[in-house]
């Protein structure tokens, strides 16, 4: 991936830190993070719009602004005077003070005079994919365009077409670039939706008379971007009320929508994301989670099943056709038993035959994040990465104990903007290593590298250096636009190529997936023995589920990696552990949950698998 991919700070649906770890911090903790961020990334767009002579500030505010995203703690927790903030990577003295300003009168100067030189809605509108700075000034200059409703009006009433430098594929570019901008905003990606739905949750188990409590909707079964956030708790009718009142203090909680007895739905103060928050009695809480955890099209089977059995299932319970007697059913294990079926776990919930399959018994152990043993994919501070490789050893062993290796893949010569490595590089990197692993004792860490894969399909570093690499990951970071099959076939075709990396190159909410003939490259990865990655950067999620399930149909072995560029991008394992149970995969079909002898196997596989065919060719 490439530098910024990660991060939109300005529609506030950033990769969160906590995903997995469980909420330790507060509401109030997490805030300061994410505001400072939020208002750094402005006030770089601000530079931005100036031109070429702030350029540099430009680069360190928004450096500032991917620091404090990726900050594990709040950054008060370090702000006990400047220099201390100035320890912090990527954060100078200039803004150290800003953010010592900001913590204590909660605004900085600076920015408020930015604010009037240039209008905020274009920044929002340099934030869209295909606007620069120059399109964007252009637009406001010669057509006053502030905002991206003006802009829409001026494309719809043909006005935009009159201007010079406009023509109609600049146009089409524009109007794509608008279109994923209005998904992006209607939906929550998946890690924003978890770490915020995750901080409510806290709240509402905390709150006196909740029994129990979870998320339920879109975000229980893990879709890879989220409507609304859903949360269903159970308590007796006499404490509903203070409970409603107490979550309704939470500091998240904007604009309230819908405030009743039963139901609390509100805007979170910052961003546009939805919450809905229910409350039912003790012995409803198994059906109710059954209901509201979906997906519709899920729960209308499993209602048309239980009606064709003389029962009746709705968000109360379950009730005999007849008699219209409750069933003494509580949990959602409970109801599907009494189906006759297994227990369908949410991530399978969205009626892609799971009904009868559970019927059947024969539904899948989806993996778990425990099965990982380890990441195949992480970037270190030799490429664009913002940590050194010690640092991310030693942080891994601690925080993921069950990790057996990880393997570092920096970037190859061709990504220049992202700190591409040359053949001298590697080798300095490789002593590195070799290094840290005696320090540790053991032989944690992996030497690999993410190898660009070349326009013509050709890759990025010559064979005789490919071959001392442990992994490689090649990836497409160029040429977005057309079908990239057999660019990818050929890399497959290489014998130092174990895995294809993020595979479709999209950009959830930012750039589409380019065209790519999915059989004909799952079969070309089954026959070479070339594994393919579920990356689990927020963004990405690229083999996205349907495909991971065409792919291991297809016999085709998958990595689950997190593409990490800095300590709180390690938890976004889970979410990539999560793509690959929507898609159907149990632990065998993920080769980082074998240990590195059995990764090694694979690979010697491929050697093998190379050699065959060339002796069948000529007879
Ligand atoms: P989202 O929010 O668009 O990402 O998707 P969901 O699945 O979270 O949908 P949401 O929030 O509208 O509703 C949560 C769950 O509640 C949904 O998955 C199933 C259930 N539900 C809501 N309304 C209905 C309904 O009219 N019929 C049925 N069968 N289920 C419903
Ligand atoms: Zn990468
Ligand atoms: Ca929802
Ligand atoms: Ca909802």
């Amino acid at each position: 991936m490439t530098v910024n991919s990660g991060y939109d700070p300005a529609h506030l649906k950033m990769p969160g830190s906590c995903v997995a770890l469980g909420m330790k911090q507060t509401l109030a903790d997490r805030n300061h993070n994410r505001e400072l961020a939020d208002i750094f990334h402005r006030m770089a767009g601000c530079y931005r719009y100036m031109g070429a002579k702030e350029r540099f500030r430009e680069i360190a505010y928004e450096n500032a602004s991917r620091t404090l995203h990726g900050l594990k703690d709040d950054v008060s927790i370090h702000a006990t005077d400047v220099t201390s903030l100035d320890q912090l990577s990527g954060i100078g003295e200039s803004i150290a003070e800003k953010i010592m300003e900001y913590l204590e009168s909660g605004k900085i100067e600076t920015y408020e005079k930015l604010k009037v030189k240039v209008p905020e809605g274009l920044l929002e509108l340099m934030d869209i994919t295909g606007f620069g700075p120059a399109t964007v000034k252009l637009l406001f200059k010669k057509s006053g365009i502030t905002n991206r409703e003006e802009l829409l009006a001026a494309i719809e009433s043909g006005r935009l077409k009159k201007l010079k430098g406009f023509g109609e594929k600049k146009i089409n570019n524009l109007l794509s670039g608008l279109k994923l901008y209005k998904e992006s905003h209607t939906r929550m990606l998946l890690s924003f939706a978890l770490e915020i739905g995750n901080e409510l949750l806290v709240v509402v188990k905390n709150t006196e008379g909740v029994i129990k409590a979870e998320l339920a909707g879109s975000l229980r079964r893990r879709k890879e971007t989220i409507g609304d956030i859903d949360i269903l708790a159970c308590a007796q009718r006499k404490d509903w009320k203070k409970i409603m009142n107490t979550v309704l203090k939470s500091p998240r909680v904007g604009r309230v929508l819908a405030s009743g007895e039963t139901k609390l739905s509100f805007l979170l103060k910052q961003g546009h994301a939805q919450v809905d928050i229910r409350l039912v009695h003790e012995d409803e809480y198994g059906a109710a989670l059954l209901y509201f955890t979906g997906s519709r099209e899920h729960n209308v089977k499993l209602r048309t099943w239980a009606k064709s059995n003389n029962w009746k299932l709705n968000e109360y319970g379950v009730f005999d056709a007849k008699t219209d007697r409750k069933l003494a059913v509580q949990t959602e294990e409970e109801i599907y038993d009494l189906f006759g079926m297994q227990y369908i776990p949410p991530e399978l919930r969205e009626e892609k035959g799971e009904i009868e399959r559970a019927r059947e018994h024969k539904l899948p152990v989806l993996v778990e994040g425990k099965d990982m043993k380890g990441d195949l994919h992480m970037h270190s501070k030799w490429s664009d990465g913002s940590e050194k490789i010690e640092t991310m050893a030693r942080y891994i062993l601690k925080q993921f104990p069950h990790y057996q290796y990880i393997v570092i893949t920096d970037h190859s010569p061709s990504q220049r903007v992202a700190g591409g490595l040359q053949p001298d590089d590697f080798k300095k990197q490789f002593r590195e290593i070799d290094l840290i692993n005696e320090k540790l004792g053991r032989d944690f860490i992996k030497k690999g590298v993410e190898l660009d894969i070349l326009a013509d399909g050709s890759l990025d570093l010559p064979d005789d250096v490919l071959s001392r690499f442990e992994w490689v990951t090649a990836s497409i970071h160029s040429g977005f636009s057309k079908d990239n099959t057999e660019r990818f076939i050929k890399a497959c075709e290489h014998p130092a190529v174990h895995c294809i990396g993020h595979p479709s190159g999209r950009l959830i909410g930012k750039r589409e997936a380019y065209p790519v003939e999915w059989n004909k490259l799952f079969k070309k990865l089954r026959e070479t023995g070339t594994a393919v990655e579920i990356n689990a950067q927020p963004e990405r999620l690229d083999l996205k589920d349907d495909l991971v399930r065409e792919a291991i149909r297809q016999g085709v072995t998958l990595t689950i990696s997190t593409d990490a560029h800095m300590l709180s991008q390690y938890d976004f394992m889970e979410m990539g552990v999560s793509i690959a149970r929507r898609g159907w995969c149990t632990k065998h079909h993920i080769l980082n949950t074998q240990s590195w002898e059995a990764v090694t196997a694979f690979k010697n596989r491929k050697t093998v698998i190379r050699r065959q065919p060339k002796k069948t060719v000529h007879p």
